[in-house]
């Protein structure tokens, strides 16, 4: 496969070369062919609140990493999309928390559960649960794929970490009684509506400062980070999420009209 050279001066570059890690993933069967779409809908929601990470998605971090280090046994679910994009800080936010991986997937084939399975060891993962050998359990309330959980992972967890997340599994989740965190770029998906904490930022920014976070936050006494949790307002998280979007686009259509009128574009000669 010919890899496109990416110019070190592309105002598009980091998207870019996102991409070619979501494509990358493909071909070695961790990303699902459906990863593909989903990243490109990533993409597009990405481009509406201006591919930076808010004030507000920095105030959700803080309050998931802080529900992830006082929780008694927390979990971070990984999929396709997640390990290609994101499998250095998955292990080691995984490892400050002391929240192990599971594997856990909408589109199951044993190959892509190996190539996860191996390329989180490749970045340093000592246990991956959720892989076919390992003791499981069904969640009752849903039918797909996801049903299947690990016992001593997503089973027994209080706290579980759920990026990228198709919706159903997120309300099966919370209708067992989890606390569940995702990340999630469309402020409006059934999962960002139904978790306790949503983080609507691209998984390639919020993860890593998730972790950075996590080496700060791992000295606060429980009962502070007990406190930062509860006054996190979930609702309030979305609201302001949707408001900056409208904002961010008001913006560029101001922008927009701006520069074609210094520009002359669209001015035909008559
Ligand atoms: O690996 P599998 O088999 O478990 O499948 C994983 C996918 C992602 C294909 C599966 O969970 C799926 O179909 O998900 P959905 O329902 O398409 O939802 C994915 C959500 O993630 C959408 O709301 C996207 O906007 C969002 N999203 C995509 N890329 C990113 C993202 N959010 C944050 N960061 C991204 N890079």
């Amino acid at each position: 496969m010919t890899k496109i050279e990416i110019p070190p001066d592309h105002p598009r570059r980091i998207s870019l070369e996102t991409r070619e890690k979501i494509i990358d993933g493909h071909e070695s069967h961790v990303v699902a062919t459906a990863g593909l779409l989903a990243h490109g809908r990533g993409e597009a929601f990405d481009y509406l609140i201006g591919e930076r990470t808010t004030e507000q998605a920095e105030l959700a971090m803080q309050a998931a990493v802080a529900a992830l280090l006082s929780a008694k046994h927390p979990v971070i679910s990984v999929n396709g999309n997640a390990c290609s994009l994101v499998p250095e800080a998955l292990v080691e936010l995984s490892e400050v928390c002391k929240a192990p991986l599971e594997i856990n997937l909408f589109y199951y084939r044993k190959e892509r559960e190996d190539a996860i399975r191996d390329a989180l060891i490749d970045a340093g993962a000592k246990v991956v649960l959720g892989t076919q050998d390992r003791p499981s359990m069904n969640i009752p309330e849903l039918s797909s794929n996801r049903r299947k959980v690990d016992v001593e992972g997503i089973g027994a967890a209080d706290v579980v970490l759920v990026p990228l997340e198709d919706g159903d599994r997120t309300e099966a989740l919370k209708a067992i009684g989890k606390f569940v965190i995702t990340i999630d770029l469309n402020p409006m998906s059934r999962t960002a509506v139904y978790s306790d904490i949503t983080i609507i930022d691209n998984i390639v920014r919020a993860l890593p400062r998730m972790a950075e976070q996590a080496h700060v936050m791992k000295k606060i006494p429980k009962d502070e980070l007990h406190q930062i949790v509860r006054s996190f307002n979930n609702s309030e998280n979305i609201a302001t999420a949707v408001r900056i979007i409208i904002t961010h686009l008001e913006r560029r259509v101001k922008d927009i009209v701006e520069l074609r009128t210094k520009t002359n574009i669209g001015v035909s000669e008559k």
